[in-house]
C-alpha cells in the first residue's frame, strides 16, 4: 500500500513540474487538501487558493465516493436545496457542475483545477434507506479564495498527463494500448450528459465477456482506480500505477432519459497494457 501510494504521488509530483528535492518532499507528504469519509461526516478544510489542486480523499473503507461540485456563481441555489435535489436525481441538478473525485478504493487523489467559488463534497453512494449518503451527514462545504502572494506549487500549471482518455456519450475514445507503469490520466468529458471512469483489472485468463457476464465483476476482475462523476466539458488527472495486463474502463451512470447504465450503451473499453 505504501509503494502503491509513493508511486501515485511520485507521478502527481513529477507531473507538476517540480525539480527541487525539497519541493517534491513537501509536496510527498501535503496534498493540497485532504478530504476525509466516515459514516455520516466529510471533514475537509473550509478553503484553498485557487489553480490546479491535488485533492486526496481518505475513507473508512465502507465504499463511498465523494464527489466535487462547483456551486453555480450567482448563489441563488444554496446547499440543502441542491443536496435534496442531487438525492432523486440521475445526473447532477440546479445547475451544479460535477468534478469528480476518486471513485474507487479507501484512498484516493485526483488532480483538478478549482476557480474561486463555492464548492460541496458530497457522498453519491445510496444507502439501504434508498438515499445518498450526501443527504445523511457525508457533506461539506468550502471556498476557492485567490491565490496568495506564493501561490501553491504548481497551481498555475497544467499537469502533463500520461495518456488520454477523453469520454464521450456513449464511449471511451482514445488509445487501447497503454505502457505499464506510473500513469497520469487526463480524463476529460467531451459528451453532453455526465461520466465516470472505473477502471478494473481483468483477472488472468478472463477476458471482457467473462466479466460482463453474471456475478462477473467480482470473479473476473477487481477494481483499481477510477474518476467519480464528471460533468460535461470538465477535465480531471487521475494518477494510477498499472502493471502489465488487461484492464477495462467502464461507466455506471444512469442515463438521462432512460435510466440505463451508460455500460450497458457501450461505455465499456477493454485497454492492453504492456
Ligand atoms: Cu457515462
Amino acid at each position: 500500500m505504501l509503494t502503491r501510494s509513493s508511486v501515485l504521488l511520485a507521478t502527481v509530483v513529477s507531473a507538476f513540474g517540480c525539480t527541487s528535492y525539497e519541493s517534491e518532499e513537501a509536496t510527498l507528504s501535503d496534498p493540497d487538501m485532504l478530504v476525509t469519509v466516515r459514516d455520516g461526516a466529510i471533514t475537509a478544510p473550509g478553503s484553498i487558493e485557487s489553480g490546479w489542486s491535488r485533492i486526496r480523499v481518505e475513507e473508512d473503507g465502507n465504499g463511498h465516493i465523494v464527489v466535487i461540485f462547483r456551486m453555480p456563481s450567482d448563489t441563488s441555489i444554496d446547499v440543502a436545496t441542491f443536496l435534496a435535489a442531487l438525492d432523486t436525481a440521475r445526473a447532477t441538478p440546479l445547475n451544479v457542475v460535477a468534478m469528480g473525485g476518486p471513485e474507487v478504493g479507501d484512498a484516493g487523489e485526483i488532480l483538478v483545477n478549482l476557480t474561486e467559488g463555492t464548492y460541496v463534497l458530497g457522498c453519491v453512494r445510496r444507502g439501504d434507506d434508498g438515499h445518498r449518503h450526501a443527504n445523511s451527514g457525508e457533506s461539506a462545504t468550502f471556498e476557492v479564495i485567490a491565490p496568495s502572494a506564493v501561490a501553491k506549487p504548481g497551481g498555475d500549471r497544467v499537469p502533463v498527463a500520461t495518456v488520454d482518455v477523453p469520454m464521450a456519450d456513449f464511449a471511451y475514445i482514445g488509445s487501447d494500448q497503454w505502457r505499464a507503469g506510473e500513469h497520469l490520466l487526463r480524463v476529460e468529458n467531451r459528451g453532453a450528459q455526465e461520466h465516470q471512469l472505473r477502471i478494473d483489472r481483468l483477472a488472468d485468463g478472463s477476458i471482457i465477456a467473462d466479466w460482463a457476464g453474471p456475478n462477473g465483476g467480482n470473479k473476473h476482475g477487481s477494481p483499481v482506480a477510477g474518476v467519480a462523476r464528471l460533468g460535461p466539458g470538465e477535465v480531471v488527472y487521475l494518477p494510477v500505477a498499472l502493471p502489465a495486463g488487461e484492464y477495462v474502463l467502464y461507466c455506471l451512470i444512469p442515463e438521462l432519459a432512460s435510466g440505463k447504465l451508460h455500460i450497458e450503451m457501450g461505455m465499456l473499453r477493454g485497454i492492453h497494457v504492456k
